[in-house]
């Protein structure tokens, strides 16, 4: 079927109470695991692509892959930009058939971030794409998504109220505790389930969860008995996943589980094999790790069957 809005997939979302999964793509290869699981799960699903995956691949490359990919299917496939900085980065995706994209202002001003927020909505709107947009601030400064962020401020609900009022937007990424890449706690893991809710009563449209990896302990190891060096990784655990999405979330952003499978699936491949050298043979047991890790997200979020 052919590409639908993020709107129409979270607001079936809401209605219903489950969670979709935004996945993020970098090439054919992760494209192809997250939309077999989906189509296998019967579960709708995001197809993310951050400007980070548009300078390595090409954005058109990406778009018509996705394009191709949801032709094949017979679940809600929506094409997001997650992480979008730049105007011409907006209006490109548009161009290419993206049919969501996130603008994220939220390290400006309130005030700016309320200006450049409208202005993407008005052009967005006008042709039948969904933005979504953020306010609050993740912790810590990764590189994962090519997007630079301090200290943790996170999200006034009397704000975010105040922001969807004044821009339109059709989803909000809300700041809980959580920040992007495989370590999110020095500690114990802990979302603001409180705030969520409390953000839940004064919005109503779908928020959204960044940083939503689990980073995964089991596949940590394994990638770490072939080689990796992940010390002290840790993620969001999965029973607070779940509290999130009964307190208000309805969409959760997963990139760093989606690495962390396909290079465990790979060392140890490799480790395995050590006279292969068809990138088909290792590759494609990064995806089959990718899927797995997929579907399993698409049963713990409660998209599977929804569609
Ligand atoms: C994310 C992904 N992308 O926008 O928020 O977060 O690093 O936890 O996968 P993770
Ligand atoms: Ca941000
Ligand atoms: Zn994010």
């Amino acid at each position: 079927m052919a590409l639908v809005t993020m709107k129409e997939i979270l607001d079936d979302a809401r209605k219903r109470g489950y969670g979709v999964g935004a996945f993020n793509i970098n090439n054919l290869e992760f494209l192809k695991a997250i939309v077999e699981a989906a189509e296998e799960e019967k579960s709708p699903v995001i197809v993310a692509v951050s400007e980070g995956a548009m300078n390595y691949a090409g954005i058109e490359y990406l778009a018509e892959l996705v394009k191709v990919a949801a032709g094949k299917v017979s679940i809600p496939l929506a094409l997001h930009v997650d992480h979008g900085k730049h105007w011409e980065v907006i209006v490109s995706a548009i161009r290419h058939g993206f049919t969501s994209v996130m603008i994220d202002a939220s390290d400006k001003s309130f005030e700016e971030n309320v200006e450049i927020t409208s202005k993407v909505v008005d052009l967005a709107h006008a042709v039948g794409v969904t933005v979504e947009a953020e306010i609050g601030r993740l912790r810590g400064v990764e590189d994962i998504v090519n997007v630079s962020e301090r200290e943790a401020v996170l999200t006034d609900p009397r704000e975010a109220k105040e922001f969807v009022e004044l821009t339109g937007v059709d989803a909000l990424a809300v700041a809980v505790g959580t920040s992007h890449g495989a370590y999110k706690f020095k500690g114990e893991p802990k979302l603001d389930i409180q705030r969520i809710r409390k953000i839940r009563e004064l919005v109503q449209i779908p928020l959204v969860l960044h940083g939503a990896s689990g980073v995964i302990p089991e596949i940590v190891e394994l990638a770490e008995r072939y080689g990796a060096k992940l010390k002290g990784a840790r993620g969001v655990p999965d029973d607070q996943i779940k509290e999130a999405i009964k307190a208000g979330i309805a969409k959760i952003n997963i990139d760093t589980d989606l690495r962390l499978s396909f290079l465990a699936g790979v060392r140890e491949y490799l480790h395995e094999n050590p006279d292969i050298f068809d990138p088909r043979k290792y590759l494609g047991e990064g995806m089959k790790f990718v899927k797995e890790t997929v579907r399993m997200k698409m049963r713990l979020f409660g998209s599977s069957g929804k569609a």
